[in-house]
């Protein structure tokens, strides 16, 4: 398994190479090597610092990527999930889904690193989304490049994080549609909640399958029968506290097991179920089950690649913020 994925890996990055070798812009006017002249040491500097607190909290690499993928899907990767709130404005950080967001110390760490050795120059949305990669690479996780260049919204709304994100409670057809109104495909909708594979949830995330589903006090179909009790043991009705291992056993560990979780009908939320009620996704979900996720690495890797594309910001809209969580 090791030498096949660290094959795979090799393989991934000489393909991504290729087109970003002239360090030519992308579609978006993103592109590889864009600090190259005005911070040299940009990965370096954000690969050290996000490994000295990976190394003490593994388990934070979860919640960073998780941050990536809810700064992306709202206003684009603009960095806008790290600004906080001020008198006159309630930011996408108050919002209800944000609740489990954690590590924002780990991004001010790394910009400020950064503002010493090249002030004013690297966007906290382009520091975002080298953490979130490096992050899950520091756990043996998968790797993919990060094309930068990104620059700082000025906009934070509390109630477009409530519209823009998928929700837990979320079917196949609301699914493939938000992914599609980012830009993105089915396949990546399957690749991208192989994400879940890490980290923790909320009881309240999931505990309408297991009491009451459907106002007749019952459960919800779709989920394993045994894993209902289980879960039931976990989380009393009403618990807004408890932590969940989304994948039990193994949440630190960066693998496919996610897809065998779903295909045994134990996946944690109900958007992770409906991913067996289309049939592209659920081929995806038995493929990468079968196979203990051949492809699923370079996958991953492909498919956060589109994601850190969204709506982003270049040239000169937006801005480069001094502290990420204010605008300048
Ligand atoms: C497909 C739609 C998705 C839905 C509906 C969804 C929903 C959720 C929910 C409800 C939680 C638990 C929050 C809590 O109760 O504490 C969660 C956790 C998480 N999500 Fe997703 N998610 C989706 C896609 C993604 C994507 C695309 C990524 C990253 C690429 C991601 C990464 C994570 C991670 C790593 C965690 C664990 C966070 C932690 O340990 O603190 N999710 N997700
Ligand atoms: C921003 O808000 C968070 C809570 O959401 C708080 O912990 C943090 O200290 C604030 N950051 C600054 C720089 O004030
Ligand atoms: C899926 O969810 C949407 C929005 O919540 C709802 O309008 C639609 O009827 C649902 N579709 C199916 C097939 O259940
Ligand atoms: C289940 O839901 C129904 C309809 O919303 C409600 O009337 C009933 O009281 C609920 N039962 C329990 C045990 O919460
Ligand atoms: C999904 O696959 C099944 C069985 O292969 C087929 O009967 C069905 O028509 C397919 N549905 C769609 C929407 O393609
Ligand atoms: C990290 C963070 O800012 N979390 C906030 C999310 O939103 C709730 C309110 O819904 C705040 O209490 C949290 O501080």
């Amino acid at each position: 398994m090791a030498s096949q994925k660290l094959f795979s890996v090799v393989i991934f990055q000489l393909l991504l190479l290729v087109p970003f070798a002239l360090g030519l812009p992308n579609a978006n006017g993103l592109k590889l090597g864009f600090y190259h002249k005005t911070c040299p040491s940009i990965e370096a500097i954000v690969k050290e610092t996000t490994a000295r607190f990976i190394s003490r909290a593994p388990t934070l690499a979860a919640p960073l990527i998780r941050m990536h993928f809810h700064d992306c899907f709202v206003r684009g990767c603009d960095g806008s999930v790290l600004l906080n709130s001020t008198k006159n404005n309630q930011a996408e950080k108050d919002a209800f889904p944000n609740q489990s967001l954690r590590g924002f110390q780990v991004i001010d760490a790394v910009k400020s690193a950064l503002e010493k050795r090249c002030p004013g120059v690297v966007s906290c949305a382009d520091v975002l989304a080298l953490v979130a990669r490096d992050a899950i690479s520091l756990i043996h996780g998968a790797f993919w490049v990060v094309p930068l260049g990104r620059r700082d919204g000025r906009v934070s709304i509390m109630t477009e994080a409530l519209t823009g994100l998928p929700p837990p409670f979320g079917n196949i057809t609301l699914l493939k549609a938000i992914f599609a109104s980012k830009g993105l495909s089915v396949k990546d909708l399957a690749v991208l909640s192989g994400a879940h594979t890490i980290g923790i949830s909320h009881c309240t995330s999931f505990t309408n399958r297991l009491y009451n589903f459907t106002g007749k006090g019952d459960t919800d179909p779709s989920l394993d029968p045994n894993y209902i009790v289980r879960l039931k043991n976990k989380c009393k009705p009403g618990d807004i506290k408890t932590l969940v291992e989304m994948d039990p056993g193994s949440f630190k560990t960066f693998d496919a097991d996610y897809y065998t979780l779903v295909s045994e009908r134990r996946g944690l939320f109900q958007s992770d179920a409906a991913l067996l009620d289309d049939n592209e996704t659920k081929s995806y979900v038995k493929l990468q089950a079968t196979s203990h996720g051949w492809t699923f690495m370079k996958d991953f890797g492909d498919s956060m690649i589109k994601m850190g594309q969204i709506g982003v910001l270049t040239g000169s809209s937006g801005e480069i913020r001094k502290q990420c969580a204010f605008v300048n």
